[in-house]
């Protein structure tokens, strides 16, 4: 950790202490990482995008971490791989391989007002924080999106933990996404929640699987098997509304459904239960390494 700066693999970073590992990344590899804010949170929180590739990179890859607050090894597992990829970049291997052929677009923490707000007051938030009246606060940002929005498994009640908002598309966060990924020509789309280790793909919004449905599983199936040659640790594929429950709004549809992007899945980090949502600092280079390398394995085998 230099510039004393706590290490990305070491703890769980507060929202400054993440913005200043993007920059160090950035100004220490100016050919492979670039940073920039796409938005703005009602609490006035950027919203740091870092693009990490190579010159010679063709494809492109959109990954996001920390749409909920309280899944605090989401984001750190997104810092693991940043870190991976450029801290590898050098030595070859699948750091090099990746990015000479992908420029991957992520976006480590996408609900930063709710991570504060669960770092500093309440540990299980999960939505992000705007004003929603009733003297309630927060818009679950994967029911918000505009694909199917509000079809079932979403809450109209602004308390909620799943409340959708009040249109869709409404939240800061999913808009800045919007004109982000809007026209670009996205190969693969992969958001990152806990807990479950599950590789979801598509539908949320309902039991009916998606055209491709097949070859989806048997990607998602390399990265998982990948993942699991690391720590043992097994991976359930399939789509989200039939192994878990049917949500609509999520960005994974919205990725599929709106934007074509036909490779779109939700990954649901360790463990399977117990500690749920509180994931222990260990888990942070156990689960870094283990997804690092399933996500390595799925962008070879798309
Ligand atoms: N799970 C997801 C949630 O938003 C999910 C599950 C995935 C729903 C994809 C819809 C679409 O409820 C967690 N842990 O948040
Ligand atoms: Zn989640």
């Amino acid at each position: 950790s230099r510039s004393g700066i706590r290490g990305v693999t070491d703890t769980f970073l507060t929202y400054d202490e993440i913005n200043a590992y993007l920059k160090q990344m950035e100004s220490e590899y100016p050919g492979l990482a670039a940073v920039q804010s796409i938005g703005l949170t009602v609490e006035n929180r950027n919203l740091n995008l870092i693009k990490i590739g190579s010159p010679s990179a063709r494809r492109n890859a959109f990954l996001d971490c920390g749409i909920h607050a309280r899944e605090w090894i989401s984001p750190a597992t997104c810092l693991y791989m940043i870190n991976e990829f450029l801290t590898g970049y050098s030595k070859g291997g699948d750091a090099k391989q990746i990015l000479d052929t992908y420029t991957l677009h992520i976006l480590p923490l996408l609900n930063p007002d709710g991570y504060a707000y669960s770092h500093s007051r309440d540990r299980m938030w999960r939505k992000n924080r705007k004003p929603v009246g009733s003297n309630c606060f927060g818009v679950d940002l994967n029911r918000n999106f505009g694909y199917m929005w509000n079809t079932g498994g979403s809450s109209a009640s602004p308390c909620s933990d799943t409340f959708h908002g009040g249109a869709a598309m409404s939240e800061n966060e999913a808009k800045a996404m919007q004109s982000y990924m809007t026209n670009k020509p996205w190969d693969t789309y992969l958001t990152f929640h806990s807990y479950g280790q599950w590789w979801f793909t598509n539908w949320g919004y309902t039991n009916t699987l998606p055209p491709g449905y097949t070859e989806l599983v048997a990607k998602a199936k390399i990265g998982a098997d990948a993942l699991r040659s690391v720590n043992g640790r097994s991976y359930t594929i399939g789509s989200s509304a039939v192994l878990l429950y049917v949500a609509s709004g999520g960005s994974e549809d919205w990725t599929r459904g709106a934007l074509n992007i036909k490779y779109s899945y939700c990954l649901e980090l360790p463990p399977t239960g117990g500690t749920g949502f509180i994931a222990p600092i260990s888990e942070i280079k156990k689960t870094g390494a283990e997804t690092f390398k399933g996500v390595c394995e799925y962008l070879k085998a798309i």
